[in-house]
């Protein structure tokens, strides 16, 4: 359990809690399950998880309205859950299975829904950060307010890439929300060991574009730096960075032999600063919810992530044509 205190939270109602604490325990225990899925030896190639990060898009897709786009880097499955995309079909693109979202032809980092507005899954670490930018300047040049989310790591914030996109994001007035989610850690090294500067979003000063840093474990601080970015968005000031200051408890991928950071210290953030122990706090202190309300609720989110495994296992591999779908030629 947490040991932080609860605080009050006079203008969240415990509804709104409850599904926060629904979302996020929603991609931990998915991501728990693709652990073991993997392990089993049923999804091949790349699986990067996203236990400890669950607040950064439960926050934000909380500030999100219909028509905003997200797009982001392999570390993904959270980013779909939270936007809304089906548990079955992210497991099944896991599993390489014809009921995945790219019919099981893309797999963990490769994965799209037009109907969501989720435009990846890129594995080559910054890509999708001029894709965003691109993203936002197709809304504004359509001239209505919706806002685009580009997620990126602290590793990736070193890129130049990153900078070439700030400048035309903010020569163009683009309503791109580049979020920042730094985790620490780019695969082995920490960010004390990659970057001088203390702080990554304070380079966009540099643009002249606005930004903060906020408590990635907390998500509703989360939430109304979201709420802060987009209305700025939305009212044609440009772009806005969120540093959002988060760990991830998993190693980079599953093939990670985590030895630059002691057990200690992931232990540590388990214990004092994790994201769902922090809601499930404020649930019980406040006297909104039982111990009992929210084991019901563990138990419908286990029946949902069970359901997309044994679908994800029953759905059958993509025919050999498949190979000659979806391609350009
Ligand atoms: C252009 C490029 N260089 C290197 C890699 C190998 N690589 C994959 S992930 C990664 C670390 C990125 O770390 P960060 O941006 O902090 O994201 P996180 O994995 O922490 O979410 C690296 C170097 C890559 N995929 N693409
Ligand atoms: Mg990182």
């Amino acid at each position: 359990m947490a040991t932080r205190k609860a605080t009050a939270t006079p203008n969240i109602s415990a509804d709104e809690l409850r599904k926060y604490y629904r979302e996020m325990l929603l991609i931990r225990r998915f991501e728990e399950k693709a652990g073991q899925l993997y392990g089993m030896g049923l999804i091949g190639g790349f699986c990067h998880l996203y236990i400890g990060q669950e607040a950064v898009v439960v926050g934000l897709e909380a500030a999100a309205k219909d028509g905003d786009k997200r797009i982001t880097s392999y570390r993904d499955h959270g980013h779909m859950l939270a936007c809304g995309m089906d548990p079955k079909g992210v497991m099944a693109e896991l599993t390489g299975r014809i009921g995945g979202y790219s019919k099981g032809k893309g797999g963990s980092m490769h994965m799209f829904s037009r109907e969501k507005h989720f435009y990846g899954g890129h594995g080559i670490v910054g890509a999708q950060v001029p894709l965003g930018a691109g993203l936002a300047f197709a809304d504004r040049y359509l001239g209505n307010d919706n806002v685009t989310f580009t997620y990126f790591g602290d590793g990736a914030a070193n890129q130049g890439q990153v900078y070439e996109t700030y400048n035309m994001a903010q020569l163009w007035n683009l309503p791109v929300v580049f979020v920042i989610e730094n985790n620490q850690y780019a695969m082995g090294t920490s960010v004390k060991r990659s970057t001088k500067s203390p702080s990554l979003w304070e380079r966009g000063a540099a643009y002249g574009i606005k930004g903060e840093a906020v408590d990635g474990m907390d998500v509703l601080a989360v939430k109304a730096a979201g709420e802060k970015a987009t209305a700025a968005c939305r009212a044609g000031e440009g772009p806005y960075i969120l540093e959002v200051m988060t760990y991830r408890y998993r190693g980079h991928s599953m093939s990670d032999p985590a030895k630059y950071r002691t057990r200690e210290e992931v232990q540590k953030m388990r214990d004092e600063r994790d994201p769902i122990d922090h809601v499930r706090d404020l649930l019980i202190a406040g006297g909104h919810s039982t111990d009992d309300d929210l084991k019901a609720i563990d138990k419908e989110i286990k029946q949902i992530v069970n359901d997309a495994a044994d679908f994800s296992r029953e759905s059958p591999e993509p025919p050999v044509d498949e190979l000659w779908t979806d391609i350009y030629a």
